[in-house]
């Protein structure tokens, strides 16, 4: 009886230091590319600092059906663009996703993404414990 109080306490515990540790993520500037009607492609940017070392494993929304992450490299002299499942995000150094070099690519959606109007993204994360979570931004279309 001791014992299984004891470990629904620790079980209250990790729940309830799960549900305070919200993640200190700053997710700043980010944007959209605006397109016109008939494009299928776009580009999304932004900037992430974290405090502790994550793992951005994919970016989805109910907006946009494709959103891949490239990383630009030059292969031979020539800039090439390189799908990827996992950016790494270095605690306490921003990590920015931005023109020439690592961005996100957005494909299958339907209508122009028109300047003004906002896109909610959601970014899913693993930490170095393999613990994943998610987090919802607004993405402003410019
Ligand atoms: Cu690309």
């Amino acid at each position: 009886m001791k014992f299984l109080k004891f470990t629904l306490f620790i079980i209250a515990l990790l729940i309830s230091t799960d549900i305070l540790a919200a993640r200190d993520i700053r997710i700043e500037n980010a944007w959209i590319g605006s397109t016109d009607e008939g494009d299928d492609m776009s580009v999304a940017y932004m900037s992430l600092l974290s405090h502790e070392d994550l793992i951005l494993t994919s970016v989805t929304s109910s907006r946009i059906k494709t959103i891949e992450m490239h990383n630009t490299i030059i292969e031979k002299g020539i800039m090439k663009m390189r799908m990827t499942n996992e950016i790494k995000i270095e605690h306490g150094k921003t990590f920015e996703f931005k023109s020439g070099g690592s961005h996100l690519m957005l494909m299958d959606f339907k209508g122009p993404l028109k300047a003004g109007q906002k896109v909610k993204l959601i970014l899913h994360f693993k930490d170095k414990t393999n613990h994943s979570f998610d987090k919802s931004i607004d993405a402003l279309i410019k």
